[in-house]
């Protein structure tokens, strides 16, 4: 009898008429045939991959994409839910019958002379009861590679989807990579995403935003659980055991080095569980628990160096099973090893820039692209936890939301309480970053770093948090930091990176009650002194500018709160309107 998957597989056979199909296991023999093939093929008049120097990183392969095509297209990406209203204004929308009809025309015989690749994966570890099954079929041996990494692909997806109807469906092409036929349509009540017209992370890799976050989070807004844009990470201090912390911040604001960050002090350890998304389920015992959907890490280049963060350098040399893959980063002729800005200090002087050009130092433009990133897997990560693939996830201490903010908001600070954290989440502002097609340095409101992966109405969303806190026996702390407040020269004022551990000791004590707090405007903060920052060589005065709160500078972010939640109409809880109109009475609004 054939199983639903078969039947899946026989469908898209007839839409998508590819001239091969190819049903990944996920083992070694798979792994070094798709490379083979993604060696000799061209797309877009572009080879797939090239193999790069092995004694600096071993297994690892080269890809440029187009370059009409390096990052998320948020105009592009539609939730389809049977109302607008579901949606909510913080996502395009379309009718899905409009929109299904919309892209099976695009996908009408799209993989002609192509072959169809059947990616059955899990999301999760496959014993867990948090798991999920998906199955996506693409046009792209990158994307069938990346997902090889980034996801549980294989038998045990296989036996688990085989004979149950229940999971979630992704279809894939690139078609012919053409920006005015791109589109990523998510289908939340019937588990289904359609994206055509771009091979790119976020847009091409179905199980990760649009499956673990705009599905899931649509999911858990039904079934009680969260969805989240969120690294996990344990904290090892010397007497207390191991903390689980959540950490949320928009794309390119400092997840992937939060997760893999080493202490400065060196009785602490920091273990890694995630970089990108946390699923959070209120466990048998009452508390918060999180796993990590992905398998792997979609890391930005750039920025990331022995000095930044030594950890991910180990992790991308340290490749033995999966194959990892650097996209659009640059290349040093003399050595063939992928080059950006961060890696090393001198630039290399026979480089080609991330289009394969020759670079030109004077340009005064960066060789590797902003969003250029390397796909690696997780279990190559030398701190990995040794919790990592437990079923029930980690107990969850704190979590932590920042933005990326060259003023207002403060180094950091605690929220007095869970529906006063929901509130700060809520209202996180960012400056936009190059992992969104778009301009860049805006400041524009994140909350909980979801914004542009939120799977349903915002404001519905908010009332989910909250009334997550009102199930959870003791509910997490809740922390907001900024690693980037600038000076009047636009220098960061806080060293960040392994630094921000002295912020993460400063949790630690609150959460275990060691320290205590001030009490200000917008919530608790560190008493004098009681950040260690030892071996730091930073001014009395810029750690005040670090703490301070500008009451002008507040005054503004409270307009902007209310431009934002006036979008949501009366979808936004009361508990959050009372908490900005206390807000608004404070400094005098
Ligand atoms: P996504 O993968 O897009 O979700 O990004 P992410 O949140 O994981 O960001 P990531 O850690 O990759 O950092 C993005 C950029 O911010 C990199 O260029 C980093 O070098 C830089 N960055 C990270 N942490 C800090 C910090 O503490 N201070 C400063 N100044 N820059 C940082
Ligand atoms: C992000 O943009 O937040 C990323 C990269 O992590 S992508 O997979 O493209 O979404
Ligand atoms: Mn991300």
């Amino acid at each position: 009898m054939a199983t639903s998957l078969d039947l899946f597989i026989q469908e898209m056979r007839g839409l998508l008429t590819p001239d091969n199909v190819y049903i990944m296991n996920g083992s070694q023999e798979e792994a070094e045939e798709l490379v083979g093939i993604a060696q000799e093929s061209k797309v877009d008049g572009r080879i797939v991959l090239k193999k790069l120097n092995s004694d600096e990183y071993p297994n690892s392969y080269y890809h440029h994409s187009n370059p009409n095509d390096v990052a998320r297209t948020e105009q592009l990406t539609f939730v389809c839910t049977t109302s607008k209203e579901q949606a909510g204004p913080n996502n395009n929308w379309m009718e899905p019958k409009e929109a299904k009809e919309k892209m099976i025309e695009f996908f009408k015989g799209a993989m002609k002379g192509r072959t169809m690749y059947v990616i059955p994966f899990v999301m999760g570890t496959p014993r867990s009861e948090y798991a999920k099954n998906c199955v996506q079929v693409t046009d792209s041996v990158y994307v069938a590679l990346s997902m090889r990494i980034m996801s549980r692909v294989g038998k045990q997806a296989i036996e688990r989807i085989d004979n149950s109807s229940n999971f979630f469906r992704g279809i894939h092409s690139i078609g012919d990579v053409n920006p005015n036929k791109r589109f990523v349509m998510h289908f939340p009540e019937e588990n289904l995403v359609m994206s055509f017209g771009s091979g790119y992370g976020g847009n091409a890799l179905l199980g990760k935003k649009c499956y673990s976050l705009r599905i899931a989070s649509y999911l858990g807004y039904q079934e009680g659980w969260l969805a989240e844009h969120m690294v996990i990470m344990g904290v090892q201090s010397p007497e207390g055991g191991i903390m689980y912390f959540l950490g949320a911040f928009p794309s390119a604001c400092g997840k992937t080095n939060l997760t893999l960050l080493e202490p400065v002090f060196k009785d602490y350890k920091i273990w890694t569980l995630g970089d990108d998304i946390a699923w959070i389920n209120i466990g048998k015992d009452g508390q918060l628990y999180a796993i990590n959907p992905e398998s792997g890490f979609f890391g930005v280049a750039p920025g990331t160096g022995l000095s930044t963060n030594p950890v991910m350098m180990k992790t991308l040399k340290n490749n033995k099973f999966y194959p990892t893959l650097f996209t659009n980063t640059a290349i040093d002729n003399s050595n063939n090893t992928p080059w950006w800005e961060g890696v090393s200090n001198d630039i290399p002087s026979n480089l080609n820039d991330w289009q394969g050009r020759e670079y030109d130092k004077n340009s005064g433009k960066p060789a590797a692209h902003p969003n250029s990133r390397f796909t690696v897997s997780i279990y190559n990560c030398p701190t990995l936890s040794s919790e990592y693939d437990n079923p029930k996830g980690v107990p969850i201490s704190g979590i932590i939301f920042g933005g990326r903010r060259k003023d207002t908001i403060p180094l950091v600070y605690e929220a007095k309480d869970w529906s006063s954290g929901v509130f700060s989440a809520s209202t996180i502002g960012s400056e936009t970053t190059a992992a969104a097609s778009g301009q860049l340095g805006n400041v524009r409101r994140d909350p909980m770093a979801m914004l542009p992966f939120c799977g349903y109405n915002m404001g519905d969303y908010f009332q989910h948090w909250l009334n997550i806190g009102k199930r959870v026996k003791t509910p997490p702390k809740i922390f907001v930091v900024n690693w980037f407040r600038k000076d009047e020269n636009g220098k960061f004022m806080w060293p960040g990176f392994k630094d921000n551990s002295r912020v993460i000791k400063w949790m630690l004590n609150r959460i275990e009650g060691k320290v205590g707090v001030r009490e200000c405007e917008i919530g608790l903060f560190p008493q004098e002194n009681s950040i260690d920052l030892i071996d730091l060589d930073i001014k009395k005065e810029t750690m005040e500018k670090l703490l301070k709160i500008d009451r002008e500078d507040w005054k503004k972010e409270i307009s902007m709160i209310e431009e934002f939640y006036a979008k949501f109409g009366n979808k936004i809880p009361v508990d959050l309107i009372n908490h900005l109109s206390d807000l608004k009475k404070k400094f005098g609004g």
